[in-house]
């Protein structure tokens, strides 16, 4: 059970703040159906993360690596984005002093997005709405429906099927003709310096940062939240199961994230 005092409090920091910070992880989405990294069910239990996320990995061995990012493009691309990604969509629209920052390559964010602005900015209008470049997620870790092109660096959306069959069939270049590799931040390379710039100014200048569905164990995302917290500001946490960022958060709430931040974040009320 929830400590029913525990959410009133965090509910109470969340709605008289401005500057809002909501870093997520792999926990947000698991209530759509993709599959988190660590614990019992999680994408490692049968793939060691040094065998597949890393670029050695890829060296080694690309074809086995592009089969599993096929693999995960698949089944992410028939997942829908939940309560938690709709909570969250609509604070950033709303609140311009709101930012999210994400682990995540899925494109849940993205998508509950432009459900909440078609619904909110532009009612009835079937043309796609103009997002907000603010209400953007940061995203950290890349995308899974994005590729880069290992001879000219390029960078492309790419949401196709990965035809893993055989190294000859992998996915090339349109440019150069070099293999492509998934867009996304492996183990052991840096994060692309103007989004960690962004994220860090985010997380420094913040009132509150809300922590959702992380295992808190990847840098420099886990540091995030020491940054809010030493620059005054508070922590709070929403996930199932304890994390090294328990013991800095003033709150830590017990419980998934699509139950809980819809009320939490109590967005439905305003205006
Ligand atoms: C729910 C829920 C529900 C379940 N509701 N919750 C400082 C200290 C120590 C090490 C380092 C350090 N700084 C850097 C490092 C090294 C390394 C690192 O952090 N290693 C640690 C593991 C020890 N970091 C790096 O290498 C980073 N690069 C870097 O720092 O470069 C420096 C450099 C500079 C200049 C030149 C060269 C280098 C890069 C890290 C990249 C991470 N990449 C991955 C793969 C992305 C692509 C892909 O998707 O395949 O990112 S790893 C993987 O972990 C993925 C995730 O984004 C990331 C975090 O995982 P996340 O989101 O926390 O998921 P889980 O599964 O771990 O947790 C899920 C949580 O949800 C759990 O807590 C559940 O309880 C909860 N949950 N259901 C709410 N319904
Ligand atoms: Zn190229």
């Amino acid at each position: 059970m929830h400590d029913q005092d525990e959410i009133d409090h965090a509910r109470r920091l969340l709605a008289s703040a401005r500057r809002i910070l909501i870093l997520t992880g792999a926990g947000v989405s698991a209530e759509s159906g993709v599959p988190t990294f660590r614990g019992p069910e999680g994408l490692w239990k049968s793939h060691r993360p040094e065998a597949l996320a890393t670029p050695e990995a890829f060296q080694a061995d690309p074809r086995l690596v592009w089969e599993w990012y096929g693999w995960r493009r698949e089944r992410v691309g028939a997942c829908r984005p939940n309560a938690a990604h709709a909570a969250i969509a609509r604070l950033t629209l709303r609140n311009p002093d709101a930012r999210l920052v994400t682990q995540n390559v899925d494109g849940l964010h993205e998508l509950a997005l432009e459900e909440a602005a078609s619904e909110e900015l532009s009612p009835g209008d079937s043309a796609a709405p103009n997002l907000p470049h603010r209400a953007l997620p940061i995203r950290l870790h890349g995308s899974l429906f994005r590729a880069r092109c290992t001879g000219c660096d390029v960078r492309t959306p790419d949401r196709a099927p990965v035809d893993a069959t055989s190294e000859a069939t992998l996915p090339r270049c349109g440019k150069c003709g070099a293999m492509l590799r998934p867009d996304v931040v492996w183990f052991g390379e840096g994060l692309d310096p103007e989004i960690l710039r962004e994220a860090t100014e985010s997380a420094e200048t913040a009132e509150v940062c809300l922590v959702v569905g992380t295992s808190g164990l990847v840098h420099p995302a886990a540091s995030l939240p020491l940054l809010t917290k030493e620059s005054g500001g508070v922590v709070l946490e929403v996930n199932p199961e304890s994390t090294p960022l328990t013991e800095i958060a003033l709150a830590s709430i017990r419980g998934r994230a699509g139950q809980l931040l819809p009320s939490l974040l109590a967005v439905e009320a305003e205006s």
